[in-house]
């Protein structure tokens, strides 16, 4: 029997695509998909799908009991623009689901965790370009300081429970599947659509904030691959740095327009340029490359491509 895997807030936009690849890999009825709502039908028809409330420790514990669950990838939170609006219900949320599973594990109840992290964690003190991994970090966004705290957590359950907690900090991920929700970094996919909608984009950043970005296709990769390392291989245990690649508004605005000829953009900063701006502008992730062979496929013009073809597919 494969390994039975429950992912929790799997109809956002990494969960959605990460429970189809989980389960090309381990078997469509041992990947069991939950999220607070139901998903698109591909995702409810092809395997067994739970409404689940991460926050609900009781409800959890159920559900990975019922499906003798051995793996958790845990999903579901509330990203940094959206975080800042309802900073309490942030907190709430991105920690108790995650202390939930790390409990569950220390109970001996899951054996290994995936529990996302981001470029958030860093702050306007971090150095910028080439971040390190290891360096000055002091978040200033709800979503941040939860992602840091939790880094935090999953170290200390690690050292002091045995509990086997792999993490990766996100950069900004683009998809043509899902849509994101709530992020700073979304800009990078809504210029997509409005490109082939409207054939205009209102950027909500200015020309230069580069940031750190990722096709979902090397996301998805870097999180099987980060879980299906032999143990002894993941020697960071707070969460390791994802590079990819890094670009500004107007460099990815340039690229579709070699595609859109007639496509144009204006831009008016608003309250996530700050965001942005705390944030690095490129990561240095030699350690996952070293630890357990990380590397990224897709660089800027191949993810505008692959991204212009399934849109203007998927909008026609
Ligand atoms: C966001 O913009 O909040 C996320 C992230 C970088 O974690 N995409």
């Amino acid at each position: 029997m494969g390994t039975k895997i429950l992912i929790i807030g799997a109809c956002g936009q990494i969960g959605s695509e990460l429970t189809l690849k989980l389960r090309g890999i381990y078997g469509n009825d041992n990947v069991v998909a939950s999220d607070i709502r139901e998903g698109n039908a591909n995702l409810m028809e092809s395997g067994p799908f739970e409404i689940l409330n991460a926050m609900d420790f009781d409800a959890v514990s159920a559900v990975i009991e019922k499906h003798q669950i051995e793996e958790v990838y845990l999903m579901a939170a509330l990203l940094s623009a959206t975080a800042e609006k309802n900073p309490a219900f942030a907190w709430e949320l991105n920690m108790n689901s995650l202390f939930h599973v790390l409990n569950l594990a220390k109970e001996g109840k899951i054996k290994k965790i995936f529990w996302p992290s981001s470029i958030a964690v860093f702050g306007p003190t971090t150095p910028r370009v080439m971040t390190p991994q290891y360096t000055v970090m002091e978040p200033s966004t709800v979503y941040g300081i939860s992602k840091q705290t939790g880094e935090r957590w999953c170290e200390y359950y690690f050292n002091k429970y045995g509990v086997d907690v792999r993490s990766i900090r996100y950069p900004g991920l683009i998809s043509w599947t899902t849509p994101p929700g709530g992020g700073t970094t979304d800009y990078a996919v809504d210029i997509f659509y409005k490109a082939i909608e409207d054939k205009h984009y209102n950027c909500f950043l200015s020309e230069k904030s580069a940031l750190p970005m990722m096709y979902m296709d090397d996301a998805l990769n870097a999180t099987v691959g980060i879980m299906q390392a032999k143990k002894e291989d993941i020697k960071i245990r707070s969460s390791y740095n994802l590079g990819g690649i890094s670009f500004t508004p107007e460099e990815i605005y340039a690229e579709i327009k070699k595609h859109i000829p007639d496509f144009t953009i204006e831009y008016n900063s608003d309250f996530r340029q700050a965001i942005a701006d705390s944030w690095p502008a490129s990561i240095d992730d030699s350690a996952a490359q070293t630890d357990w062979n990380w590397s990224h496929k897709y660089d800027l013009e191949a993810l505008t491509k692959v991204m212009l073809e399934n849109l203007t597919r998927v909008l026609a």
